[in-house]
């Protein structure tokens, strides 16, 4: 049987990669860790501990608020805040940033941009749902508490992004920028370990995952594509789950697409804590990630923390092949 290499072994393995590295990063990533099996430990039981049902609230984007989100979102901060390693924190479920205005929060080089349980409706019917996180360098003044401007920064300066699916079994993905890496948490160890080595993802799949019941809101290039997915025989798999959805196509092969409609002109997914750092991850796997404009996800300059961007993620043929649909469909779409 092979040797196992928990989370914690390759982290602290990985850090020799960089010579600058003093362990800072490597604290906030085994803190992450930490959490993600906490907020597992509720997941796989919320059916048991009536934490289910809505907590009443709603979030910045109007999403009701169920109680397991606010639980991940708490215990995410908690261990954040106690890891000494960051300064800041930008959640989905939160209005504003967190300041860590303690002395090691102040000193802290980095801050964290967070969707604490992605896929919430899927929770009271027991459907995958995921963690989603990308770290950033902060560039205000050390020494001071951070600012808003330490969040608003392109995901092409993430140092770090990574997710957590809560599904048949739990699995972390991070990347530091070097590939992408996975670790299945092993329940009878009580630690994540390596599963999924320098995964990439195919660059074709048969896979498309788009909610079609917005056909007739999209654009006519949307529609046109998911026209020629249907022709080609290539299989519908939507999930209602970002992170579930996207996993499988890093796996197997396959695109997911969250564009432009009349009922969301901006899409619905959040740009900070959900497109950027899925973002890195896939493109890291060998993929790609842009927007219904044909930019790169990861070079948008951000302005609010909760805006909203179309995205359209996955093997780097399909979507190569849909940017062909875009300069086809859309009026002077040549010239994109
Ligand atoms: P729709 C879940 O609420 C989420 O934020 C993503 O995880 C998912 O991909 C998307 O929304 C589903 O949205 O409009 O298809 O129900």
């Amino acid at each position: 049987m092979d040797r196992i290499t928990t989370l914690d072994e390759f982290i602290i393995d990985k850090q020799k990669d960089f010579s600058f590295a003093t362990g800072e990063l490597s604290g906030l990533l085994r803190d992450i860790g930490v959490a993600a099996k906490i907020v597992n430990r509720e997941v796989n039981r919320a059916g048991l501990v009536n934490i289910l049902g809505l907590e009443g609230g709603k979030n910045k984007t109007g999403d009701d608020v169920q109680k397991l989100d606010m639980f991940a979102n708490d215990k995410l901060i908690d261990y954040l805040k106690n890891s000494g390693e960051c300064s800041g924190i930008a959640s989905e479920e939160l209005e504003s940033f967190v300041k860590l205005p303690t002395k090691e929060g102040k000193e802290a080089k980095y801050v964290v941009v967070v969707d604490p349980l992605d896929g919430s409706s899927n929770i009271d019917v027991n459907v995958s749902v995921g963690t989603i996180f990308g770290i950033y360098r902060r560039i205000s003044d050390h020494g001071k508490e951070c600012e808003l401007k330490d969040f608003l920064q392109e995901g092409n300066k993430l140092v770090a992004a990574g997710f957590v699916l809560y599904g048949t079994s739990t699995i972390l993905m991070y990347t530091t920028g070097n590939g992408v890496n996975g670790f299945t948490l092993d329940p009878s160890l009580g630690e994540f370990c390596l599963s999924h080595q320098n995964i990439k993802i195919p660059d074709e799949g048969k896979y498309y995952s788009v909610n079609q019941g917005y056909y007739l809101q999209f654009d006519l290039e949307m529609r046109r594509y998911i026209d020629h997915c249907s022709d080609t025989k290539r299989s519908l798999r939507y999930i209602g789950s970002m992170v579930s959805d996207i996993h499988r196509n890093i796996i197997k092969g396959g695109i997911f697409l969250y564009p432009n409609s009349r009922k969301n002109p901006l899409g619905k997914l959040r740009l900070l804590y959900e497109c950027n750092p899925m973002a890195l991850i896939v493109e890291q796997a060998g993929g790609k990630a842009i927007n219904t404009n044909l930019e790169r996800i990861l070079d948008i300059n951000p302005t609010s923390l909760h805006q909203k961007s179309p995205i359209i993620i996955g093997s780097k043929s399909m979507v190569d092949e849909f940017e062909t649909f875009v300069r086809k469909y859309t009026p002077n779409g040549e010239n994109i």
